[in-house]
């Protein structure tokens, strides 16, 4: 039986995923490491130390630098998507994603937040959308991040749901990852391709119908 649905922030509530582009793009061309938005698909979801790894990695030059100068490098992007995400508001919620919040807590589900974001306080704030949710897992206490499913059993835990009512909500393959082995039902946002391991794949967040995923639950 469906109780709780679990959100994923960025990427599926509003679109901050393409600040964390933005801002990894900009160190990666200071550091000589460019890339494009297929290679920033393996970014998301993934806590901020893991990606500048997976740049540097994808630089060949994961020795390159000492463990001080990639903390300084991960704080110089933190300071950019800082700046970026203070120009937020409500309008920067995704197309429906709202009127789907409203219909999952009509319908008596419990929501959850699991972001991988230590920003996402912040961010939730700025859009004002925090009573919407009866929880929200601080990135600060998870110990591993997606694709570990941790962020997403804490928040069924603190929600008092077993896992196996929960549905998450991701559109990064290491989230909807961590779905699976939290061993809850996965909904995709976005590319069918990408997000294959999810049971119910949604082009857009327009696409989130209650009666849908309600439908694909019980199958
Ligand atoms: P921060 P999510 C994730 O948030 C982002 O997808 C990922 O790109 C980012 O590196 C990570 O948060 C950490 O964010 O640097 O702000 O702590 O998709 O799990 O909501
Ligand atoms: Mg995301």
């Amino acid at each position: 039986e469906m109780k709780a649905v679990i959100f994923d922030l960025d990427g599926v509530i509003t679109d901050t995923a393409e600040y964390h582009y933005l801002a990894w793009k900009q160190l990666g061309e200071e550091l000589g490491i460019p890339f494009d938005r297929t290679f920033n698909e393996q970014l998301k979801g993934v806590s901020r130390m893991e990606s500048l790894e997976k740049i540097l990695a994808y630089g060949n030059k994961t020795n390159a630098y000492t463990v001080e100068e990639k903390e300084q490098f991960a704080t110089k992007k933190n300071e950019l998507y800082k700046q970026l995400i203070q120009k937020i508001t409500p309008n920067d919620l995704l197309p429906g994603i709202e009127k789907f919040m409203q219909e999952v807590k009509e319908k008596g589900m419990k929501i959850g937040l699991a972001s991988a974001s230590k920003n996402a306080f912040t961010v939730i704030e700025k859009l004002e959308v925090g009573h919407y949710f009866d929880t929200i897992v601080d990135a600060a206490t998870v110990k591993h991040s997606k694709p570990d499913p941790e962020v997403f059993l804490k928040a069924a835990d603190q929600l008092g749901v077993p896992y196996e009512s929960c549905v998450g909500v991701e559109d990064a393959q290491a989230g909807v990852e961590a779905i699976k082995r939290a061993g809850m039902f996965a909904v995709g946002v976005g590319n069918a391709d990408q997000l294959a391991q999810a049971d119910l794949v949604v082009s857009s967040t327009n696409e989130l119908k209650f009666v849908d995923l309600f439908r694909a639950f019980t199958e």
